[in-house]
């Protein structure tokens, strides 16, 4: 067995699902508010993985208007079935659906046969049964099987906000009609249990769940049975694996399984890389772990912690590289991109100014919950700079353009170019306190940068003058995002990002951006 380094996915990639075909494996996360929705990842071994495009990438297939911060694009499942993939998700406007009881959101599918075209997805089949953290299993006879999460119908005594439990019904694709009623085959203790993976091996059927909440207490479960609709057996050493709040990975859970061409079984699963408090900046990221089979019963990792060096068959170290760069060259946006929310308008373009990514800020800035001119990375690393150029000329005071270090729209911090009393001038907003004001050259680009570490450090300099150093006008905690309103926060990560915007008005000028960069 060979060392290899975790997380395989870093960055805010939570509730990992995976599916091997001809040797390729396909790995998508949870997108929630962020659009295109539905990462989507390749890799051949397990290990270097790389972004090939989203499954639902058109506004038809997915309007997310004004959610709440890690509302969105929950959990999503991809399975292969006779020559066409499926992916199965639900979309909510909520983010804690237990604190509204009204507003379930009902789950979809969308199948391809050309995984390599994004844009080939279809357009969303929705179930008619409520729930998220859908799963579809096909049984050898063809009988499609849905699971998903819901609250109990008869609740708990005691187990007040969540009871969250598993139900399955047969379905029919086609419509996405469900074809039996609806029997709950797994609740736990804990009051959560959530994200059903169901597989057959040999002359058993498996459940996987997610339980205890995927904050502290998240763990996973195994129960095996001859029928779908159960009964369900639990497996002998369940959680099949315990991280606590001592580890260097926290929160572990939501795990979903995949055999290799080899008969090698291997888990993916989310955790998080605390960074000297509860949360990490990066959020729920994707790890893997080995999977056994010891009396048809599954044990991960060798039942041990996962951790952020594990072993595996057949596998190897490969550190993430942290460069990156945007030259804005090609005529459409490198994959990875993303908008908060489905965009109503196209506010952007790359090829007016060639060479640039040109923003026409729409009239929403970033605090509200509709779509801003936002467009947004994900930090991958604790430790990088960002770093972008702007030529931005406003010619009303109500306008800006800028950077931004993102988490949603409670907490943001932003460094922007605006205009005062016929001079211009640079702002430093933090997502707590006083905002920071500086003149700028009437006409200089401006180079903005972000230095991401303990802290996050907001600098300027005029492109135009080569001696000009840094002025480092403000930094901000790197742990801000999951202090400040707790809204969604376990939910997503931090990002960094571009944006423009007029006070309830539309700005006329553009703003460009020449590249951008992780260094
Ligand atoms: C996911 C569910 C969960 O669907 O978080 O707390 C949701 N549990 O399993 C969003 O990642």
């Amino acid at each position: 067995m060979n060392s290899f380094n975790n997380p395989i996915i870093p960055g805010f990639n939570p509730d990992p699902s995976i599916v091997q075909v001809g040797g390729e494996f396909f790995l998508i996360t949870s997108s929630f508010e962020y659009f295109p929705g539905i990462p989507i990842y390749h890799s051949r071994d397990l290990i270097d993985w790389n972004l090939i495009g989203h499954a639902l990438t058109r506004p038809s297939q997915l309007q997310i208007q004004t959610p709440e911060p890690g509302g969105g694009v929950w959990a999503p499942t991809i399975r292969f079935h006779d020559g066409i993939f499926y992916i199965t998700a639900a979309s909510f406007s909520r983010y804690r659906p237990q604190v509204d009881d009204r507003v379930w959101p009902r789950g979809f599918y969308v199948k391809t046969s050309n995984i390599w075209d994004e844009n080939s997805w279809s357009h969303p089949v929705y179930f008619d049964q409520v729930g998220f953290d859908q799963d579809l299993f096909w049984d050898d006879d063809g009988t499609v099987y849905l699971s998903s999460t819901y609250r109990k119908l008869q609740p708990t005594p005691g187990v007040k906000l969540k009871d969250f439990a598993v139900h399955i019904c047969t379905v029919d694709l086609t419509t996405g009609r469900s074809t039996s009623e609806p029997k709950l085959i797994r609740e736990s203790s804990s009051g959560v249990a959530e994200g059903s993976h169901i597989f057959k091996r040999a002359q058993f059927y498996y459940l996987f769940t997610a339980e205890g909440g995927t904050e502290e207490g998240h763990c996973e479960w195994v129960s095996r049975s001859h029928d779908p609709f159960g009964p369900w057996e639990l497996g002998p050493n369940n959680p099949l694996w315990r991280n606590g709040r001592e580890d260097e990975v926290q929160n572990t859970g939501h795990t979903d399984l995949v055999e290799d061409d080899s008969g090698n079984w291997w888990a993916v699963l989310l955790g998080v890389r605390p960074q000297g408090q509860d949360e990490s900046v990066l959020g729920r990221e994707t790890f893997l772990a080995r999977v056994e089979w010891e009396n048809d019963w599954p044990v991960i990792n060798g039942g041990e912690k996962i951790s952020l060096v594990s072993r595996g068959p057949g596998l190897y170290t490969r550190t993430v590289p942290v460069t990156w760069r945007d030259d804005f060259s090609s005529k459409s946006l490198q994959l990875g991109w993303y908008r908060k929310n489905t965009p109503l308008t196209i506010d952007f373009s790359l090829t007016e100014r060639p060479g640039y990514l040109r923003l026409y800020g729409g009239p929403h800035n970033l605090s509200v919950p509709a779509c801003p001119t936002l467009f947004l990375r994900k930090q991958i690393h604790k430790s990088c700079r960002w770093e972008t150029k702007l030529s931005f000329q406003p010619t009303s005071e109500y306008t800006e353009a800028g950077t931004v270090l993102w988490w949603n729209y409670f907490t943001h911090s932003t460094l922007g170019i605006r205009k005062s009393g016929g001079q211009r001038l640079i702002r430093f907003q933090p997502s707590e306190g006083t905002p920071v004001e500086k003149f700028v050259s009437l006409s200089s680009d401006i180079v903005l940068v972000i230095d991401c570490g303990d802290y996050y450090s907001f600098g300027y300099r005029e492109a135009d003058n080569p001696r000009a150093e840094i002025d480092w006008i403000g930094k901000v905690e790197n742990n801000i995002a999951t202090r400040s309103p707790p809204v969604g926060a376990p939910f997503t990560g931090m990002m960094l990002g571009l944006y423009a915007y007029g006070e309830r008005q539309q700005c006329l000028t553009p703003a460009d951006f020449a590249y951008v960069e992780f260094q």
